[in-house]
């Protein structure tokens, strides 16, 4: 597992270093504007924990972060309305994913139909 590098972007919003609009500000859990949109609605959610991807989360996370985190994207979502219309969650994990942010992020994508994950 990769250890936390806290000089990454993400860290640097959260710290406030970086001035970054913020759409959801919770304890556990801050929600951000992606800056490259893949879709009408793309934010990230950031546990606001020091946690590299969804592997360090899962394996290190106390279970009163992984419940807020979880609860968090959902109320997010449902905030962006994109919950009845449905939306994509998505998780990079490591090299293969193309991670590119080195501290867990939750995309949330809808506001369009996403067509298939696959092809
Ligand atoms: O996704 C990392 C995502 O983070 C990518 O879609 C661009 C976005 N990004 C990078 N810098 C910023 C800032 N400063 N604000 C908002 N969004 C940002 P990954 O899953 O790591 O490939």
């Amino acid at each position: 597992m990769r250890s936390y590098d806290s000089s990454n972007i993400f860290a640097r919003i959260l710290r406030g270093e970086i001035p970054s609009p913020r759409v959801h500000d919770g304890r556990h859990a801050v929600a951000i504007k992606d800056i490259h949109p893949q879709a009408p609605t793309h934010l990230l959610v950031l546990p606001t924990g020091n946690y590299v991807d969804f592997d360090d989360f899962a394996a290190r996370a106390s279970d009163e972060e992984i419940v807020a985190y979880v609860r968090a994207i959902g109320s997010i979502a449902r905030e962006a309305k994109v919950a009845d219309s449905g939306y994509r969650v998505i998780f990079n994990v490591g090299p293969d994913s193309h991670q590119e942010v080195p501290h867990l992020h939750a995309h949330i994508l809808g506001g369009r139909a996403l067509g298939p994950l696959l092809k």
